[in-house]
């Protein structure tokens, strides 16, 4: 790396080189400013892994010229600031960090499992070492105090020594307990401080920023941020607002208990106490080559995308408690631990153009078209910048350099400007919402004390009919395998296919038509919709498109009337009367089948053969009644027939719940094909552990035991036999 690239300005004719204490300086400036943005203000305006790349490259000037490393310097001390208004915190033992390999590749392990054999001294031919491999939650750092039991006080890692009295924000996080439970000595320990993330699940992110977003209030950045800030929020009230979650890693002070001989162990008896402790993880062993290690970052980075949060990397510790102290540590980093990084999530790009999409519903969102950037493990083109307000609150703008996001299966998201030097030059004009749709002229409107504008063409507007096709034929709604956004593209603008019935009337021929459509795709295609008239109520309902009804309210629906025309009919106060179906929701079925043209699609589409099964409405199926009431299960694994979605489908219609993870309250565990940490914890909990097989046997027994005693055993749709 050049020192110019390291200021982000080309090193022009005229611009004299830096000598090397000039060069550190101008590090040791930027990093701090950066750090106090990150850590104080919670606003970085660099990416993370940018400000590691101006870190390491200070680190390695202050390694060549030991000379230039002064007190202030970052590499110095281990950041965070107490703020005012928090009470400081001295920790009775310092919050220690933990080493990061930077190597995202496998060498990473290996070199860290050769650095511990080395300094254990142990021979070539020594077994291998016992790892506990973890996983690195993006979150903040937080210290719970335990005396006999209760929780006294929760604080921040700050620098190490004194970090910040928390305790009312951290009580409002339901995951901590107030109180440790079990029989182990360590729940009434004189004092137990117990280490750990606090963070945010990506969902819960997710609907906070949409939540934010609709009131015109400021986004977060990331849930690391949204969860720091909730952390360090001096209103307890708006921090119980925050949804926060929790996973204990570590220990700090213990007076009174006999800490367990190995990290795994801790973290099984951690659980034990109540404490939140993730299942991901597993005892893996060193050794050249082929390290457990190695498959451990390797099976983890591959669903990385999957977990339901943040992590930027894996941890591993030396198992055993005897050599973690013989390890010891330097200069605050143990010599026995870890972390593991993956590549990162957030990175720098220029904004190109600014796009308008129309969606299904006709709302505009601004689209920033971006020169391609790898992050998230995809090269990212263009990120949603969602509104007009969005937009302006970031001050995105046509040539800026941004951070861009990508986390899970999050769509990239512009997360905010990095300011160019001196400003951006003032000729680039702001970004304005077109007046007219771009794609059918039809006038944009904003409701009043909305935040979204809209085309107010409806189905006449070619975007919203392609959306509206492409949300019909996906797997979740009718499952139209091949009727792809090419496909639709080419259907619509041809003019070929204008109203969902329409799709059903495609024969070969007219497919066949097509450019690029071969004879055998356009066999498939024909085979795919007639597979999909098939269907069930819910996935029918959810398909038709209606505003604010999602997945799960179309599930409601279905349950509670059990028939089409019952709930097509439903006045708004008896939609109200559905679980979870609000004023807006009601409002906007109403509006929906109120139009002559939506009950025309519905009665066109059973005429083509659309059909389901039908029943008569809630009356008849008592939740109480279903064969796996009050049961939970999880899976784990790849089942060998059934898919995941599929699962849960059967699962749930016989009235048993999902989870996500496993428990004590856990009713069974379907273990499938490298089924991972949640068949050990079943295991290590005793509880059932059931193949697909054993899964069909349970529904069909359950069913059965249901029938005998006279009750009707049906999924939500059963009943009546089809319709249409
Ligand atoms: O998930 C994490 N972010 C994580 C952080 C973890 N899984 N383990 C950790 N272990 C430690 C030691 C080895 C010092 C007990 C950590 C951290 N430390 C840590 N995170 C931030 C400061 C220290």
């Amino acid at each position: 790396m050049s020192q110019s690239d390291l200021f982000g300005a080309p090193a022009e004719a005229g611009v004299t080189v830096s000598s090397p204490a000039e060069v550190a300086a101008a590090l040791r400036e930027q990093l701090n400013a950066h750090a106090h943005r990150y850590h104080v203000l919670d606003a970085p305006s660099i990416p993370d892994a940018e400000y590691d790349r101006l870190f390491q490259a200070l680190q390695a000037l202050e390694a060549e010229h030991p000379e230039l490393r002064t007190p202030d310097s970052p590499t110095q001390r281990v950041l965070g600031q107490v703020l005012d208004g928090f009470e400081p915190v001295r920790h009775a033992v310092p919050m220690l960090s933990i080493r990061t390999e930077t190597d995202t590749e496998a060498s990473g392990a290996e070199a860290f499992d050769a650095r511990v054999r080395r300094e254990l001294a142990l021979p070539d031919d020594a077994p291998p070492v016992q790892y506990a491999a973890e996983l690195k939650f993006d979150g903040l750092a937080i210290n719970l105090r335990y005396e006999h039991g209760v929780l006294v006080q929760a604080a921040t890692r700050g620098d190490g020594e004194t970090g910040e009295n928390v305790t009312q924000n951290i009580r409002t996080i339901g995951q901590i307990p107030l109180r440790l439970q079990g029989p182990g000595a360590g729940a009434s320990a004189p004092v137990l401080e117990v280490r750990g993330e606090v963070y945010m699940r990506r969902d819960d992110f997710e609907a906070l920023n949409e939540r934010q977003r609709q009131h015109g209030a400021k986004t977060f950045v990331n849930p690391r941020n949204a969860a720091a800030g909730a952390v360090r929020q001096l209103d307890p009230a708006i921090a119980a607002q925050r949804p926060l979650s929790f996973f204990a890693y570590g220990l700090g002070e213990v007076q009174g208990w006999d800490v367990p001989d190995t990290h795994s162990a801790l973290l099984d008896a951690l659980a034990a106490m109540g404490l939140p402790v993730c299942a991901e993880r597993t005892v893996a062993e060193g050794a050249s080559g082929t390290s457990g290690l190695v498959a451990f970052h390797q099976a983890i980075g591959a669903r990385r995308d999957q977990l339901p949060f943040d992590i930027d990397g894996v941890v591993y510790k030396v198992n055993r408690r005897d050599l973690q102290e013989r390890l010891g540590f330097v200069t605050r980093e143990p010599r026995w631990a870890v972390a593991h990084k993956y590549p990162a999530q957030e990175q720098l790009t220029q904004v190109e153009g600014i796009d308008i999409q129309v969606g299904r519903t006709g709302k505009l969102t601004p689209v920033a078209r971006l020169k391609p950037v790898f992050v998230g493990g995809v090269t990212v083109t263009n990120a949603t910048l969602h509104n007009l307000f969005e937009l302006r609150r970031k001050g995105v703008r046509l040539g800026d350099t941004v951070i861009v996001r990508r986390a899970g299966d999050v769509i990239p998201e512009v997360v905010g400007v990095v300011a160019p030097e001196g400003g951006r030059p003032a000729y680039v004009p702001n970004f304005r919402m077109p007046r007219t749709c771009p794609v059918c002229d039809s006038t944009v409107l904003r409701e009043p004390g909305e935040v979204d504008h809209r085309c107010t063409g409806g189905l006449f507007c070619a975007a919203q009919r392609k959306q509206a096709l492409l949300h019909f034929a996906q797997r979740r709604a009718m499952d139209i395998e091949g009727l792809g956004d090419k496909l639709v593209d080419q259907l619509v603008d041809g003019g070929v296919v204008r109203t969902l019935p329409e799709l059903y009337k495609l024969g070969v021929a007219k497919l066949a038509a097509l450019d690029r459509m071969a004879d055998k795709s356009a066999q498939n295609l024909v085979a795919a919709l007639e597979k999909s008239k098939q269907t069930t109520l819910p996935r029918f309902l959810f398909g038709l498109g209606i505003r604010h009804v999602g997945e799960a309210t179309a599930k409601d629906l279905a349950k509670h009337f059990g028939q089409i025309d019952r709930i097509m009919d439903a006045s708004e106060a008896a939609l109200l009367a559905v679980r979870d179906v609000g004023p807006v929701v009601a409002h906007s079925l109403r509006t929906f089948f109120d139009q002559a043209h939506n009950r025309e699609v519905v009665e066109q589409l059973r005429a083509c053969g659309v059909s389901w099964l039908e029943h008569d409405g809630a009356a008849l199926v008592d939740p109480a009644t279903l064969p796996l009431h009050g049961k939970t299960l999880v899976l784990t694994g790849t089942l060998p027939t059934l898919s995941r979605d599929e699962a849960k489908a059967l699962i749930e219609a016989a009235g048993g719940k999902v989870a996500g993870s496993v428990s004590k309250k856990t009713s069974y565990v379907v273990a499938g094909e490298e089924a991972g940490s949640k068949l050990d914890k079943a295991r290590e909990l005793g509880l059932t552990v059931l193949d697909e097989a054993g899964l069909q046997a349970l529904l069909a027994a359950a069913v059965a035991t249901v029938a005998a005693a006279g009750a009707e055993p049906a999924a939500p749709q059963d009943g009546s036999g089809p319709t249409g």
